[in-house]
């Protein structure tokens, strides 16, 4: 079965990216023009209405929505192992972070994003900004202690939530 991602440098695509790679399967790679409120123009458009990345195509279906991508992949094609099971005592804390990757902690992270570089500078508002450059530190720090504290951080199972948080963990520490 063909897996088509829809990547661009730099964004969520990379979590599917990673995946991909990790589990040494075969994809077809199909690079998206970011232009924020026009990615990938119309064309891309057809394929996702939202016009974000990623997008993936497997069998004919269509699947946006990065955290949702990785766990349908690592189900589908084998990778369960980088799954934590549902009778580990650290499934609770496991969707935690998995999920939170993308709403609790990334939305701290849009708000800084937002205002020091998306919008227009004259729609930028600094108190904004640094309500999300403070809320995301406390992400990084808890992200960091739990880093230093197994087993959560230790096992391979838990190789997603690295994809879920860690990439907003390296797009702060670059300053984007
Ligand atoms: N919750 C979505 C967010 C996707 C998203 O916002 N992607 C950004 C790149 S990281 C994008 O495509 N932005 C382009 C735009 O808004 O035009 C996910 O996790 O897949």
């Amino acid at each position: 079965m063909t897996i088509k991602l829809y990547h661009a440098t730099h964004t969520r695509s990379l979590r599917v990216l990673w995946l991909l790679e990790e589990m040494g399967l075969e994809y077809d790679l199909k690079k998206v023009d970011l232009k924020m409120g026009d990615t990938g123009g119309a064309e891309y458009a057809a394929i996702n209405p939202l016009q974000k990345v990623p997008s993936i195509e497997v069998g004919g279906s269509l699947m946006q929505e990065s955290t949702a991508i990785l766990e349908f992949v690592a189900t589908k094609f084998g990778g369960k192992e980088l799954l934590v099971a549902e009778d580990h005592p650290d499934y609770g804390r496991f969707l935690q972070w998995m999920h939170g990757g993308e709403s609790g902690f990334g939305m701290y992270l849009s708000v800084f994003f937002g205002h020091t570089m998306l919008l227009p500078e004259k729609d930028r508002n600094k108190a904004m900004a640094g309500l999300g450059r403070r809320q995301f530190a406390k992400v990084v720090a808890a992200i960091g202690k739990r880093v230093r504290s197994p087993p959560l951080y230790c096992s391979r199972q838990v190789y997603h939530c690295r994809h879920f948080s860690g990439l907003y963990c390296l797009w702060f520490e670059l300053g984007w």
